[in-house]
């Protein structure tokens, strides 16, 4: 298949035996730049079966990552229960009015997965605001910016039923409004049917903001994972304005069909170039190591049908 997305000849880039203690696997990562570092905060399973977060750095983004000596987030029952069995798929974003990192990431909840945020300066001292979201839900990450008053939110509600892409509003990033669809799952046959979840945080283009989302397949033999492109509109981002119909990334190399959950892509970091041409894609394979791809920001658009003249 023609797929915008080009892998690394290095990957995985980061596997469990970079962590400077004992791990099973490290995947799922969300990034961001930090400094002169692109920075990526790596849910890594320790050998109870429990994820945690911890940083590793680069300054290209895909050789020679340095990872913090010590966990940079973990699980804290004491103050948050809902973090009974750990800490998983961390999501970043820079909201440059506060000038701080959001990362939504999901608590393992003993009453089902839920959406935790917490504000960071420096990916060292995290600010816990608590779950913003009620089981399950996951897969949530903020807009960079306000629209008038409010924040805006993308995260993935299940209950039992189709499994969308909805928004939340907030004045305040700790209340949250009820969700609003914005990506429904497909149905019956699609790649995409049953259950779609965001990827990395939206994106903003001269276009719209752009989206990687998952969609779930459900086989005799498990779940396949892929991801497609979404766009949707800048002012009202409740708006789709193009959706591939084909997956754009699918589980193709060794390293994401085989592993503790074979046949998994899993996007959900990304980092723009300086130039605004070039992305580098981070996503977790098999849920045991992360892969790094790249794209052309011409062909992401290309690829949905629109241009990236203003
Ligand atoms: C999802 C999440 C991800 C995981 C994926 C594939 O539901 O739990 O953490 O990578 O399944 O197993």
């Amino acid at each position: 298949m023609n797929s915008p997305f080009i892998r690394s000849s290095d990957n995985p880039i980061i596997t469990a035996d970079h962590l400077p203690y004992r791990a099973h696997a490290a995947f799922n990562p969300g990034a961001t730049r930090h400094g002169d570092d692109i920075a990526l905060l790596v849910r890594v399973e320790g050998f109870r079966g429990q994820s945690h977060f911890a940083v590793a750095r680069s300054a290209d983004g895909e050789h020679d990552w340095r990872f913090d000596l010590t966990p940079a987030l973990e699980g804290d029952v004491a103050l948050h229960p809902e973090d009974a069995w750990g800490i998983e798929d961390p999501r970043i974003v820079y909201l440059p009015e506060l000038a701080l990192y959001a990362i939504t990431f999901t608590s393992y909840s003993e009453d089902g997965p839920l959406v935790s945020l917490a504000l960071t300066e420096d990916l060292v001292t995290f600010e816990r605001l608590g779950p913003i979201c009620p089981p399950d839900d996951k897969d949530a990450a903020l807009f960079p910016r306000r629209f008038g008053n409010e924040w805006l939110m993308l995260h993935r509600p299940y209950g039992g039923g189709p499994a969308n892409i909805v928004l939340s509003r907030s004045p305040d990033l700790r209340h949250w409004s009820e969700p609003e669809l914005v990506l429904p799952a497909r149905a019956g046959g699609w790649w995409d049917a049953g259950k779609v979840g965001l990827g990395p945080p939206p994106l903003e283009t001269t276009a719209g903001w752009l989206l990687l989302y998952h969609g779930v397949r459900l086989t005799a033999s498990g779940a396949l994972y892929r991801s497609g492109l979404a766009l949707l509109d800048l002012d009202d981002p409740t708006k789709v304005i193009a959706r591939t119909d084909d997956w754009q990334f699918g589980p193709e190399t060794d390293y994401e069909r085989t592993g503790d959950v074979p046949n998994v892509v899993f996007p959900s970091g990304w980092v723009l170039d300086p130039s605004g041409e070039r992305v580098l894609v981070y996503y977790g394979a098999a849920d045991t190591v992360i892969g790094l791809a790249t794209a052309s920001m011409s062909d992401l658009l290309a690829t949905l049908g629109v241009s990236a003249a203003a």
